[in-house]
C-alpha cells in the first residue's frame, strides 16, 4: 500500500463513522491523519520501517497500529468489518450536496438503499418524500443535486478560478442598499489551494434585499435552498456559493465561524465551553443564561478566548491555537514585503511580451529586480533558447539595463530543463555565464519515486543552479505532479543552499503550503514568483504569498524580500 491508499481508507472510516453517528471527535482524528499523511513528504512505508509513525502529526499509537496492519497485510480488518455495518457505497452517496451522514443512513436504514443508481431511481420514482422529515419539495432539491453531481463531478476547482468569480459576486453585492460589510469566508478566505465552494458573508440590517440580489446575479444557474438569512445557489460553472447575512454587530462572530476550518473552530468552540459559553456565528452565549455577548470583530473573538488574532491564512489547525496562546504566531510575509520576480518568460521562449516590455511592467509594479527565465533548448514545444539563442538575448537584456538604469535590474536566467534522464539542459561554462539558474522538471513527471527523486537532487547538488521552480510540477485540479521524496529535497537544498519557488500561479501554487513550511524549518530559503509569461501575470504573486503565509513562511525566509546587492551575494555563493 501507498500513502494515497492509506489516506483514502482514513477518509472513507471518517465518513462511515459519520454515517454510524459515531463521535466527531473519533471521525476528525480519521480526517486529520487522512491530511497529515496526504501531506506527508514521504513514503509511509519507509516512515513505518524507521519505526517513526507516531512522529507524524494527528497519529498516535491507535491509528499507527491500523497503519503498521495496512502496510504489512494490505488489509485493515477495523475497515472491513465497519464495512459490513456501514457499507462503503453510502459514502459515495454523501457526495451529493445537501446529503449528510444522517440522511444517507435514514434513507439506507428504512429504504435499503445503498448505492448512488438506486437513490436516483428511488428520487425519480418518487420514494423519498415519504421519509420523515422529507417531502415533495426536498425530494425535487434532492433529484436536481444528483443531477448536478453527475454533469459537473464534484471536484474542487483550483483557487484561481474561484478568487475571481467571488471578487465578482462580492462587488455586486457591495452596492445592495443597506450593505455595510461583504466578504468571503470558508476555504477562499484562507486560500486553500483548491474550493469546494464558495462562501460570502454579508453584514446588512435587512438581508431581504441582500438575497434578492444575490439570488439574480447572472452567474446563477440554480437557487438551490433560500432562508430568512441564508441561501444557496449553484452557478452555471457547477460551483456552489452559500451566501450568510447578519447584522454588522455579529461580523467577528459570522466571520470566524464561516472561515472555518472546521477543526479550527471545533478547538474554539471547546475554548469557548470551558469558558463557560456556547460559541456560534451569532454570538458568545453564556451557558447558564446570561445575556449575549456580541462581537462585531474576530479580534475580539480571538481576544475573548485569550488568543492572539490567527490570520485566516494560518486557521488549519495545524499548531495555529497552540502557538495564539502562547503569543508565538510568526510574523508572516505580506504582499507588499516583495521587491523582486525571479521566474518569467519573454518572446524569446515562450513569453508573449519584449524583454523591455516585461522589464518596464515589472518596475510599474514596484519591483526592485527581475530575473528573466526563458525555457532551454531541449523544451521544443515552448521554444527553448539554444545557446546561441541565450547569448543574443543577453544582448538585449545588456541594453534593457543600459537603458532602464541603476535603480532597476534585469537578470540574465534561465529557466532549464532537468532532462528525463537526470542531465541539464546547458553545460556549466554556459551556465556561468548567466546571473541566475533556475532548473525544473517539465517532462518525465510520473517517473518513479527513486528515479524523479534523484533527477531533482543531481541538479540541486550542481553548483549553478541557484534555485528549483515549481518543484512537484503539479497542476491544479487534476495533474498531482512528480512523486518526490520532500525529505530528500529539502534536505539536498538546505545543504547547498538552492531556493525552492512556490510558484504563485494558481494552477500550480508549487511547493504546497506544508513543504513551505517543512522547507523553512530545514532554514531553506524560499522564492515567491509568478513565471509570468505576460505583464497581467505579475497581479497573481498574492497567491503566492498566501501560499507562504499558509506554510508559516515569513519575510526573512523569502529571498524576493531582499534587496539586490544581499539576493546577488546570496546567490553567489555556490557559484565560485
Ligand atoms: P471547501 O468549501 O470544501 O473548500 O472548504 P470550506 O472550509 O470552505 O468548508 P465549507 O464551505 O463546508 O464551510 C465553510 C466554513 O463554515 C468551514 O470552514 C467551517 C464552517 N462550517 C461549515 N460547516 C460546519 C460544521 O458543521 N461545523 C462547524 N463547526 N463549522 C462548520
Ligand atoms: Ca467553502
Ligand atoms: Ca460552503
Ligand atoms: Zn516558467
Amino acid at each position: 500500500m501507498k500513502n494515497r491508499d492509506v489516506v483514502d481508507i482514513f477518509n472513507q472510516i471518517a465518513d462511515m463513522l459519520a454515517i454510524r453517528g459515531d463521535q466527531i471527535h473519533r471521525i476528525l482524528a480519521y480526517r486529520r491523519a487522512a491530511e497529515s499523511i496526504e501531506t506527508l513528504g514521504r513514503d509511509i512505508n519507509t516512515v513505518y520501517a524507521e519505526g517513526k509513525l507516531t512522529e507524524i502529526p494527528g497519529i498516535g499509537d491507535t491509528l499507527a497500529a491500523k497503519i503498521e496492519e495496512m502496510l504489512t497485510t494490505g488489509k485493515l480488518e477495523f475497515y472491513e468489518k465497519l464495512a459490513k455495518d456501514v457499507p462503503p457505497s453510502l459514502v459515495d452517496m454523501m457526495r451529493v450536496e445537501g446529503l449528510g451522514p444522517k440522511r444517507v443512513k435514514q434513507i439506507h436504514d428504512l429504504l435499503g438503499i445503498s448505492t448512488m443508481a438506486e437513490l436516483t431511481a428511488a428520487a425519480r420514482e418518487g420514494k423519498l418524500r415519504e421519509l420523515p422529515g422529507m417531502g415533495v419539495k426536498s425530494e425535487a432539491k434532492l433529484l436536481s443535486a444528483i443531477e448536478a453531481l453527475s454533469v459537473h463531478g464534484d471536484s474542487r476547482v483550483p483557487l484561481g478560478v474561484a478568487w475571481p468569480i467571488a471578487q465578482q459576486m462580492l462587488d455586486a453585492l457591495q452596492q445592495v442598499p443597506g450593505v455595510t460589510r461583504a466578504a468571503v469566508g470558508g476555504s477562499l478566505r484562507r486560500m486553500k489551494d483548491t474550493i469546494g465552494d464558495i462562501d460570502l458573508l454579508v453584514a446588512a440590517e435587512s438581508a431581504e434585499q441582500v438575497m434578492d440580489r444575490f439570488v439574480q446575479l447572472d452567474l446563477v444557474e440554480t437557487v438551490d435552498s433560500r432562508g430568512p438569512t441564508r441561501a444557496r445557489v449553484t452557478l452555471l460553472t457547477g460551483l456552489g456559493v452559500d451566501l450568510r447575512v447578519l447584522p454588522i454587530e455579529r461580523w467577528g462572530t459570522l466571520m470566524a465561524y464561516f472561515t472555518g476550518n472546521k477543526d479550527h473552530n471545533v478547538k474554539l468552540r471547546e475554548m469557548a465551553l470551558k469558558m463557560g459559553y456556547s460559541l456560534s456565528e451569532y454570538s458568545f452565549t453564556p451557558l447558564d443564561g446570561g445575556a449575549e455577548i456580541l462581537c462585531a470583530s474576530e479580534e475580539g473573538v480571538y481576544s475573548r478566548l485569550g488568543l492572539a488574532y490567527i490570520p485566516p491564512t494560518l486557521r488549519e489547525d495545524r499548531g495555529e491555537i497552540e502557538a495564539a496562546k502562547t503569543k508565538s504566531l510568526p510574523v508572516l510575509i505580506e504582499l507588499e514585503d516583495i521587491r523582486s520576480d525571479l521566474h518569467m518568460h519573454t518572446e524569446w521562449s515562450d513569453g508573449k511580451y519584449s524583454v523591455m516590455e516585461m522589464a518596464k511592467a515589472a518596475r510599474e509594479q514596484g519591483l526592485d529586480y527581475i530575473a528573466l527565465t526563458d525555457h532551454s533548448a531541449s523544451l521544443g514545444i515552448a521554444n527553448g533558447l539554444s545557446v546561441e539563442r541565450l547569448r543574443q538575448r543577453a544582448v538585449e537584456v545588456k541594453e534593457a539595463n543600459d537603458v532602464l538604469g541603476p535603480k532597476f535590474r534585469v537578470l540574465q536566467g534561465t529557466e532549464m530543463e532537468i532532462r528525463a534522464d537526470g542531465s541539464l539542459d546547458y553545460p556549466d561554462d554556459v551556465l556561468e555565464e548567466l546571473d541566475f539558474v533556475i532548473a525544473s522538471l517539465h517532462t518525465g513527471l510520473s517517473q518513479p519515486r527513486e528515479q524523479v527523486t534523484q533527477r531533482m537532487l543531481s541538479a540541486i547538488n550542481n553548483p549553478h543552479v541557484d534555485m528549483i521552480a515549481h518543484p512537484t510540477g503539479r497542476l491544479l485540479p487534476d495533474r498531482p505532479g512528480a512523486d518526490l521524496d520532500m525529505d530528500a529535497i529539502i534536505a539536498a537544498a538546505a545543504a547547498t543552499g538552492t531556493i525552492l519557488e512556490i510558484n504563485a500561479n494558481p494552477a500550480r501554487l508549487d511547493l504546497r503550503d506544508v513543504h513551505a513550511r517543512m522547507a523553512i524549518e530545514h532554514g531553506v530559503k524560499i522564492a515567491i514568483n509568478t513565471d509570468a509569461h505576460q505583464p497581467e501575470d505579475f497581479g497573481l504573486r498574492h497567491f503566492g504569498v498566501a501560499t507562504a503565509q499558509r506554510g508559516w513562511v515569513t519575510a526573512s525566509d523569502v529571498v524576493n524580500t531582499w534587496p539586490l546587492e544581499q539576493f546577488l551575494d546570496y546567490i553567489s555563493r555556490n557559484n565560485g
